[in-house]
């Protein structure tokens, strides 16, 4: 298929569609954009666990047990760092390290993040296209009952317990989307946009708070859908469906439809939610119903199949 596709996505489950994606869009016609927002320094180190998630899947070297990081990991450094003080709240396994320690000397060096991935993508045999939502830094922050969290403290050193208030995007009125994410999201040539089932809040709302993606989300020609993260009522991994609850939505899919309804033109539920699909209807967006959860490689390129003929049909 011929395609200009742009594909928005955080992590593991935004990961698996992406990785389906490859298999049935050709390189130069697919365009993988990844959240930063959980970027952080840690240990002197420039962490991007989501470009990380995504580039490691799209090799297929990718943790199948985490999702993120690599898997045949190590994890000496980890452990001989623990004798040390209280510093292995977040996992960096030895061969994982190599990424970081790379990128950040690249970065220490004046190269922008979106051409560090690329090289990185290409000592990975990556044919694909990464880039990050920004080269700029742009970081977010978790409103909680706890206190305001980096991301990272939110989410993995309190294990997404806090209740969440609200979510800020620290420096979101600075970043400017990456320039081929700019252009491709501005070009006459565009032919679907797919947001990959990853948490709203936490993985595609940074990359909307970028200047002009939200506006051109809701002016663009081509179709745009999503795949819901929800199934059933519940996250299949990640806490999407507590932080709805938080935040006063019902955690199912007819919430996530309000929630990107001013630019959404279809969106793909889980076979088991058919029930759903026609409330979600009413609110002028279209439903597909298929098999969301990608247990293998299998499903990932059946579901990425789904969405390309979905967003063709619309
Ligand atoms: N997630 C965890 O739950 N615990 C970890 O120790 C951890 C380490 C880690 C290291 C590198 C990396 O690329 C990702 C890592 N993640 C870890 C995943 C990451 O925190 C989250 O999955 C994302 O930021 C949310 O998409």
């Amino acid at each position: 298929m011929n395609k200009s596709i742009l594909s928005l996505c955080g992590g593991v489950g935004g990961a698996k569609l992406a990785h389906g994606l490859c298999k049935n869009v050709r390189p130069e016609d697919l365009l993988i954009v990844v959240n930063t927002g959980d970027d952080f320094r840690h240990l002197g180190l420039h962490i991007s666990p989501d470009l990380d998630t995504v580039m490691y899947t799209l090799a297929e070297v990718a943790d199948p047990e985490r999702g993120w990081g690599i898997a045949g990991e190590t994890w000496d450094f980890m452990e001989a760092l623990a004798g040390f003080a209280d510093l292995d709240w977040f996992r960096l396994g030895d061969k994982d390290l190599a990424t970081h320690l790379y990128r950040t000397r690249m970065l220490g060096q004046g190269q922008g993040l979106g051409q560090i991935t690329r090289a990185l993508c290409r000592s990975f045999g990556i044919e694909h296209r990464i880039v990050p939502m920004s080269d700029d830094p742009l970081r977010t922050r978790i409103v909680t009952d706890r206190g305001t969290l980096p991301f990272q403290d939110y989410f993995v050193r309190q294990g997404c317990r806090p209740g969440v208030q609200a979510i800020e995007f620290d420096g979101a009125g600075q970043a400017r989307a990456h320039p081929d994410f700019a252009a491709l999201l501005n070009s006459s040539e565009l032919d679907a946009v797919i947001l990959c089932p990853s948490n709203p809040f936490l993985s595609i709302d940074p990359l909307l708070s970028l200047e002009d993606v939200r506006s051109s989300l809701q002016s663009v020609n081509a179709p745009v859908i999503a795949v819901s993260p929800i199934v059933g009522g519940k996250a299949l991994k990640g806490p999407a469906a507590k932080i709805m609850e938080e935040l006063g939505m019902a955690a199912g899919n007819l919430s996530i439809a309000g929630y990107y309804r001013d630019f959404l033109d279809g969106l793909i539920i889980d076979a088991g939610d058919e029930h759903e699909a026609q409330a979600i209807g009413e609110l002028g967006i279209k439903v597909k119903a298929a098999n969301t959860v990608m247990r293998s490689v299998q499903d990932r390129i059946d579901l990425a199949e789904t969405c390309l003929e979905f967003a063709a049909s619309l």
